[in-house]
Order: C-alpha cells, then structure tokens, then sequence
C-alpha cells in the first residue's frame, strides 16, 4: 500500500481576506505543513478560472454571489469571482509549503464547467487525470486535507471512494463554508461512503 497526502486548494482567496474567504482558512497551513512528512507523496490541487468563468455570478446577468443557476451538468452554486488564472488570490499561501509537491493538479480552468473535485469536472465525467497519475504511482490510499471540506475536499474525497481508493480526511486540517447546512451534508455523505475521518 502507497499513501499520498493530497493538499486540496490552499489559495489566497480561500483564506481570510480573500474574494471566497473560509472562515479560519488559514488555520490549515501548519497543520498541513506538519503532516506532509508522513507521507511518500505529496500532491496539490489548485483551483484555477479563467476570467469571466461561468461559476463566477459576474458572468451571469443580475445573478448574486451564493445563489444557484441550471448548467447543461446540473445545478451549479454562484461564487463571487475567486482563483483567476495568474492573479495573486490564485497563488497557494505563502506559507504552504509547496517543495514536496510532486504534482500541482489545477482545476476549474474550462470555461463552461466548474470543478470541485481533484477527479472529475462538475459533470462528474469529465477527468482531471489524477487517478491515472495515482494508480500510474501504486497510490491505494489518500488523505485529504485543505479548502473547503464541504465543497473541493468532500467531492474529491467522495470520487475517490467511487474509484476503490481508501481516503482519510485530516478534519483539523480542513476548513469548511458551511451555507445552508452544506458541512452537516458533507460530513454525513463522507461517512456513509467509507471516508476515515480523524
Ligand atoms: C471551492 C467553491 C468554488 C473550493 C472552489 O475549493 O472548495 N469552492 N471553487
Ligand atoms: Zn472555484
């Protein structure tokens, strides 16, 4: 058995101060930082739009930030612009460190399709191809840590599980939105689907 330690979006705009702060967001860096020695691999997703994104609410007429809109995939939440390709919300926190990462997976950067996900685009179909580059390395377990649990984090430690990986989630680690009960149904997906979570 591999283990990999996945860092899921640890970006500016997601810590406090930033355009989709999480509340405490930044609380995650040392814990992060802490763990990656416990692990032979070390991989980073980060969530990288293009301007004018369509999960941005700017991009749709009279939509507000944190409102939900029909896309062709499904029903898709409105965020207020955030993680624009180059701008300085996008960098990770300065304080991550970042020299073990193996692999820096972005996401979110087709225009039409949002990705939550480290796996899968919001259509739940199209790949990222980090499971190939996992199972290409002989990774059979994953532990999830980063921003947010209840969007990025959840979704991938779920696609996960679908794919046969055994998945842990370093709760401590991790930071959560937590709109309209959105934590609460994470955590209860997660662990209906075999999601460790310490
Ligand atoms: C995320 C909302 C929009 C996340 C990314 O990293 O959880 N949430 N884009
Ligand atoms: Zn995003």
């Amino acid at each position: 058995m591999s283990a990999a330690l996945l860092m899921i979006d640890v970006q500016i705009d997601f810590c406090p101060g930033g355009a989709l702060a999480v509340a405490d967001g930044d609380a995650v860096v040392p814990r992060i930082n802490a763990m990656q020695d416990d692990f032979p691999l070390v991989v980073a997703t980060q969530d990288w739009h293009p301007a004018g994104h369509s999960s941005f609410a700017a991009s749709h007429p009279d939509a507000e930030p944190f409102t939900t809109t029909e896309m062709p995939y499904g029903t898709q939440m409105l965020w207020p612009v955030h993680c624009v390709q180059g701008s300085a919300g996008a960098a990770f926190h300065a304080d991550l460190a970042m020299d073990r990462a193996a692999l820096i997976v972005r996401k979110g950067w087709n225009p039409a399709i949002d990705s939550y996900s480290a796996f899968f685009e919001n259509d739940r179909s199209t790949p990222t191809g980090l499971t190939g580059y996992l199972r290409d390395r002989g990774v059979t377990a994953l532990t999830m840590a980063g921003l947010a649990t209840d969007y990025c984090v959840a979704y991938s430690a779920l696609d996960a599980r679908r794919l046969g990986f055994e998945v842990t989630l370093a709760l401590d680690a991790c930071r959560a939105i937590d709109m309209g009960g959105s934590l609460d149904g994470a955590m209860a997906q997660m662990r209906e689907a075999g999601v460790a979570i310490t």
